[in-house]
C-alpha cells in the first residue's frame, strides 16, 4: 500500500496523517507529491493515481487507488491490526461518528476552506487549477462562524465530539482548524471557550504535534 502525501501541511493530507498516528496498527510506503512543484497537477500523477489532481491518495495491494479523505481513513480504520477504532465499535458508535464528521465537514472545515479558496493567496497557490470563489467570501465566513458557534454550545458537556472517545470527527476537524484556522482571525477560538478547550485537549496528544510532517512509512 502507497499513501501519497505532500510536503505541504494541507489539512487533507494532514487529517489522515493524524488519524494515522492516532490508529496505530498501519504500515504502508509513503511517496511524496509536492504541491508547490504542481506534481499533483501534473499528466502523469492525474493519470496514475487522482484524476482530481489532489492530495492524498492511497494506493491499495491490488492496485486500485482511493481518494477523499473520510474514505481513506474509513479503509484504515478496517485495516488496522490492533490499536483501536477510531470509527466505532458497534453500529451506533459508527453512525454517531459518521454524523460528527459530517456535521465538522460541512459546518466548519469546507466553509473555511471555501473561504480561503476566496483569497488571493489561494489565486496564487492554485495557479488556475482550481475553481476558486473570491465573490463568495462573506458566506464563507457566515456560515464557519454559524458552525463555529453550533460547536461552541455542543462542546458545553463532553471531551470529545462523540463524547468520551476520540473519533475520526474530531480529527477532521482539528487538522483543518490548525491548519487553516489561522489564516482567519475573525475564526479565532478566544472567545469562544469550549472549542477553546477541546483544542488544547486535541493539542496536548503527541500525535497531534507530529502531524505537521509527512509520515515516515515504512
Ligand atoms: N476532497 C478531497 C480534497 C483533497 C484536496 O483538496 N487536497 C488538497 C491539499 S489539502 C490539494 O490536493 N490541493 C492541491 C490542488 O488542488 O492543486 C479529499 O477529501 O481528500
Amino acid at each position: 500500500m502507497i499513501l501519497y502525501d505532500t510536503d505541504a501541511p494541507g489539512p487533507n493530507p494532514v487529517t489522515v496523517r493524524l488519524f494515522v498516528l492516532e490508529r496505530g496498527g498501519l504500515d504502508f510506503d509513503v511517496a511524496i507529491v509536492s504541491l508547490a512543484a504542481l506534481e499533483n497537477r501534473g499528466e502523469a500523477y492525474r493519470a496514475q493515481v487522482n484524476s482530481r489532481g489532489e492530495v492524498p491518495a492511497l494506493r491499495l495491494d491490488d492496485g486500485r487507488v482511493l481518494t477523499e479523505i473520510t474514505a481513506i481513513c474509513e479503509y484504515l480504520d478496517e485495516i488496522a491490526s490492533g490499536g483501536t477504532s477510531l470509527i466505532g465499535a458497534t453500529p451506533e458508535e459508527r453512525a454517531i461518528t459518521r454524523m460528527w464528521t459530517r456535521r465538522a465537514d460541512f459546518e466548519i472545515a469546507q466553509p473555511l476552506v471555501a473561504w480561503w479558496r476566496g483569497s488571493s493567496d489561494a489565486q496564487a497557490f492554485y495557479q488556475g487549477h482550481r475553481v476558486l470563489g473570491p465573490d463568495a467570501q462573506g458566506y464563507h465566513q457566515r456560515l464557519t462562524e454559524a458552525g463555529l458557534a453550533r460547536f461552541e454550545a455542543e462542546l458545553a458537556d463532553k471531551p470529545f465530539l462523540c463524547g468520551d472517545r476520540l473519533s475520526l470527527a474530531d480529527i477532521l476537524l482539528y487538522a483543518f482548524y490548525a491548519t487553516m484556522g489561522a489564516t482567519a482571525p475573525w475564526a479565532a477560538a478566544e472567545n469562544r471557550p469550549n472549542f477553546l478547550a477541546w483544542l488544547a485537549r486535541m493539542a496536548a496528544r503527541p500525535a497531534a504535534a507530529a502531524m505537521f510532517e509527512p509520515l515516515p512509512g515504512r
